[in-house]
């Protein structure tokens, strides 16, 4: 076995691998049907897309290489083996050594070139030999390989070989995201969410390009997350849930556990403490902590606005400064969300004066604050980010401020909202919002909001009227799928006609990920078929 050095241009960048593999050996040539990469099932769709009409054999024969040395390109190319085998059933090795008979590569390289100098920014270069991806980052290596993951057939063409082939389509991809922060809000306060399901919603937003969940930790009907220091939060304050089930919480490691698994995916936990109102679960622990006069107990309905925190006592704040440290030493994103929504019973320069010292616990353990929009009341840091999910006065304040915003408008970007009156799940205060209403808007020229104050996207999920993971996907999917789009794609690149196809075609992937999405009549759904040739057909 001899030792190959492989070094090839790809439009001006070097790639260099290293790998063994069969010179003497005869390469078969195979009769590939032609395929456009330009008309392939994208979602989001990427910057650019030159296709040149031949076909890259995936197969039992294909490897995958990685720059080994480059921090997380290693894992990178195994998280791509462990997704062609979901897909295909190939066992493909990654970084071997000894490679008899191999001979379609995919390499996945660290490039320092400067067209790929934006962050998440890939390029992927499929030819009939070999495919390669490049990226100066694992991060930018793994939104790739979503894309190279969506590029695979989902059935193998069984006619032309012995064995099973997925024809990829050649051609050079370019991509990198519009926005930098691409989130969505799990509510695990209203109902419980166990640590796999939350896993699951992980890798659903993973494989369309997501970079953050944010989980909605706290709120009246429930504290989920282990403080060490106060241990009755979750004991009395995470036992109960809307409608009265079961309660429940993650412990610390479990939190670290939904942490490591979505830092894996290149995903940023945001945790949310929602306070000063939206607390009755922690008063209820804490009868020191209330601030609205009334005796607490526990509370499994759907009201909001009737807690507050007392703002007015050194031990609420010493209380909020132990939360905060525990919750931040377990998280390395760098946000910390305190919530600040609908505190309709804190009189209002209590609630500015408690925004302001919350802000300061929050960067004394080193993170930046996120608020919902109401926060920019008060005198906060212009690096603190407001989430707009409602008053258009707030925005403008933030804006005014010089803050970053984060665009989750309720009327647009809820998940909890129905599709329609007869919508399963959901509830509709805000609007009704069908799968097309999700997705035909403009982020970047909502309600006047200058785009360079816009960080990003996020569509929350509250729970109120959701009580397991199929429940949610039905509502998060498929609007969920449309907010990637928006949130990475650029406004040109986005089209309702053209996206609806692409979505209809997701249906494979959602049904093989187990998803129990809301199958919107507006959708023409493509069912799997058995075989290439019958796809091929329709
Ligand atoms: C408003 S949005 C809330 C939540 C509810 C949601 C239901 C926001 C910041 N607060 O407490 O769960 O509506 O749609």
């Amino acid at each position: 076995m001899k030792k190959l050095l492989v070094q090839c241009f790809v439009l001006g960048i070097a790639v260099t691998a290293t790998f063994s593999c069969e010179p003497e050996k005869k390469k078969r040539v195979l009769n590939l049907p032609q395929t456009d990469l330009a008309k392939g099932d994208l979602i989001p769709m990427p910057q650019k897309i030159l296709a040149t009409e031949k076909a890259f054999a995936l197969d039992q024969f294909t490897a995958i290489y990685t720059s080994e040395n480059a921090v997380g390109f290693p894992e990178a190319g195994k998280f791509l083996a462990k997704s062609i085998k979901a897909k295909t059933d190939l066992d493909i090795p990654v970084n071997v050594e000894e490679v008899p008979n191999r001979e379609g590569i995919i390499y996945i390289n660290q490039s320092d070139s400067l067209e790929l100098d934006i962050p998440e920014a890939y390029q992927l270069y499929i030819t009939p030999d070999s495919v390669i991806l490049n990226s100066n980052t694992a991060q930018g290596a793994f939104r790739g390989i979503q894309t190279l993951r969506q590029i695979i057939p989902e059935v193998s063409l069984d006619t032309i070989a012995d064995y099973k082939v997925w024809p990829l389509p050649t051609g050079k991809i370019t991509d990198s995201p519009v926005f930098e922060y691409r989130g969505s809000m799990l509510d695990v306060a209203r109902h419980v969410f166990s640590v796999d399901e939350v896993k699951k919603y992980i890798d659903l937003l993973a494989y369309y390009k997501y970079n953050v969940l944010h989980l909605h930790l706290t709120d009246d009907q429930g504290w989920r997350i282990e403080i060490k220091s106060w241990p009755k939060l979750t004991e009395i304050g995470g036992s109960t849930e809307v409608g009265g089930e079961k309660g429940g919480f993650f412990t610390q490691e479990q939190y670290k556990d939904i942490v490591a698994y979505a830092a894996e995916r290149y995903i940023t936990i945001v945790p949310e403490v929602d306070m000063p109102g939206h607390t009755n679960a922690a008063s209820v622990s804490y009868p020191f902590l209330n601030g609205n006069g009334k005796k607490v107990e526990l509370y499994e309905g759907t009201h909001v606005g009737f807690s507050t925190f007392d703002t007015r006592k050194d031990t609420v704040y010493a209380f909020i400064d132990d939360v905060v440290r525990e919750i931040s030493e377990m998280t390395p994103g760098p946000y910390f969300h305190i919530g600040g929504d609908e505190s309709h019973v804190t009189k209002k320069k209590d609630y500015i004066y408690f925004v302001e010292k919350v802000e300061k616990i929050v960067h004394k353990y080193g993170k930046t604050m996120i608020g919902w929009d109401e926060v920019v009341t008060a005198d906060i840091d212009s690096k603190s980010i407001a989430q707009f999910w409602s008053s258009k006065k707030n925005a403008d304040l933030a804006v005014e401020k010089g803050m970053k915003i984060i665009m989750s408008p309720a009327k647009k970007a809820y998940l909890d909202m129905q599709y329609d009156s007869l919508s399963k799940h959901g509830l509709h205060w805000a609007a009704f919002i069908p799968t097309d209403t999700a997705y035909i808007w403009t982020p970047e020229k909502y309600e006047g909001i200058p785009v360079e104050n816009i960080l990003g996207i996020e569509a929350p999920l509250w729970s109120e009227t959701v009580s397991d993971i199929g429940e949610a996907e039905y509502l998060a999917f498929p609007r969920a799928i449309g907010y990637a789009e928006l949130s990475w794609s650029t406004p040109e690149d986005r089209n309702w006609e053209n996206y609806k196809i692409r979505l209809g075609n997701q249906a494979p992937f959602l049904d093989r990920m187990n998803v129990k999405y809301y199958p919107s009549p507006l959708i023409d759904w493509k069912k799997s078929k058995y075989t290439y040739e019958e796809i091929k057909k329709d």
